[in-house]
């Protein structure tokens, strides 16, 4: 039989606790990107586990590409765990990765195709890929695998490089961790295509990764339309976390003209945020100065997605934190007409030229559009 879920995590961290004598070497490492998100950390599980027990029966070990402490901030990847009988705990992550010489170890990169931050050192010891981002040309053309293509989830490349070893695993296990296995795979499948709606993004290998999962569910009870709106439910719940985890979840900086700029998206909007802690509205304001003082910022700004009474909506709040970067703002306020900004709540709870929150009515424009028209604004001040 092979090893469940939770032997096989319990066997990789043992692996990786073991002292550098007792080292089966070389380790081998199946790893996400560093955006760490659902498609990442749980392609990593998936295809560690596959070649763990498929045919080769070699432990590859899933290390998830982010701190330890920022774990926690996935509230979906727990959800998609708890689902699979598995807590945050069991997966590996940067913080419990030892000094490892490069030559001791081999890379699968999942959902990424060159290693980024600390794996940088790791670069000569990758053997394989499979992703869905735009080819960076620096895995060698032997590599095997080396999937490199468009695909609404990487998973869906990951089952489809993969039927074969699932089949072979899957006669060899109980049946209950082969669901457990299907649905952490489908998971980021129906998350990253919408269920399989978004049309720009949907690809056939995510139709028929989802079809594959979806068949090997014998569990009546598993519906996976309720599946999927469990985990976007989820997604939106940061009831659990404090200011300051709101504001590192998806989160991201730049610095231009001597100025540094922080973005934080959340996704529940400012109605949300500011009567987070009832009554007291100013709370949201004091930790939002504490996290731009921790990171040293000039300019800090809050991007909300939310869908009040079914209608979708964007906030914005950009916040000067001294005379240079008020010069900024006023300059963003000048040339961010195409955002159809409108106060919020009649500007309320601005502070002139210096704090401003708006109702973005175009819809459209993400942080990727945003954020270049502040860092505009932060080169050419006047
Ligand atoms: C990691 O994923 C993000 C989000 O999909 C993407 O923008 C980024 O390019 C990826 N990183 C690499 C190194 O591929
Ligand atoms: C998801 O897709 C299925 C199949 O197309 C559909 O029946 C279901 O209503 C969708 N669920 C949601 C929440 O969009
Ligand atoms: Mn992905």
């Amino acid at each position: 039989m092979n090893m469940t879920l939770r032997a096989f995590l319990a066997a990789a961290r043992a692996a990786l606790a073991a002292p550098p004598a007792e080292r089966t070497l070389p380790l081998t490492f199946v790893v996400g990107n560093e955006s760490a998100d659902l498609d990442s950390l749980c392609s990593a599980v998936v295809y560690a586990y596959l070649r763990t027990n498929g045919k080769q029966q070699s432990l590859h070990i899933p290390l998830s590409n982010l701190p330890r402490a920022d774990l926690a901030l996935r509230t979906e990847m727990t959800a998609v765990l708890k689902d699979a009988d598995l807590t945050p705990s069991d997966l590996l992550t940067l913080s419990e990765l030892p000094d490892l010489k490069p030559e001791d170890t081999r890379w699968l990169l999942i959902d990424h195709n060159s290693l980024t931050g600390p794996l940088r050192k790791f670069e000569s010891q990758v053997i394989g890929c499979i992703d869905h981002h735009v080819d960076e040309g620096t895995i060698p053309r032997d590599r095997s695998p080396r999937i490199i293509e468009p695909c609404g989830s990487c998973m869906s490349l990951v089952i489809e490089e993969s039927k074969k070893l699932w089949e072979a695993v899957a006669a060899g296990s109980h049946h209950s961790e082969v669901e457990k296995l299907a649905r952490l795979a489908l998971a980021p499948v129906l998350i990253d295509t919408i269920n399989l709606t978004a049309k720009d993004k949907t690809k056939p290998k995510d139709r028929s990764a989802a079809e594959f999962l979806q068949g090997k569910m014998r569990d009546e009870k598993f519906h996976p339309d309720a599946y999927y709106k469990a985990i976007e439910a989820v997604k939106e719940d940061i009831s659990e976390l404090s200011f300051r985890d709101i504001f590192r979840k998806d989160y991201k900086e730049w610095t231009e003209g001597g100025l540094r700029l922080g973005i934080s998206c959340a996704v529940q909007n400012f109605d949300y945020l500011l009567h987070k802690t009832k009554g007291y509205t100013d709370e949201f304001f004091d930790k939002l100065g504490d996290w731009a003082k921790e990171r040293e910022l000039d300019i800090i700004s809050v991007m909300t997605t939310s869908h009040p009474g079914g209608e979708f909506q964007r906030h914005l709040l950009v916040w000067a934190r001294g005379d240079e970067a008020i010069a900024a703002v006023q300059k963003f306020v000048k040339i961010s007409g195409a955002l159809e900004l409108q106060p919020y709540e009649d500007g309320k709870h601005d502070k002139a030229g210096q704090r401003l929150a708006w109702r973005q009515k175009n819809l459209a424009a993400s942080r990727k559009q945003v954020s270049p028209l502040l860092r505009e604004a932060m080169k050419c001040r006047t």
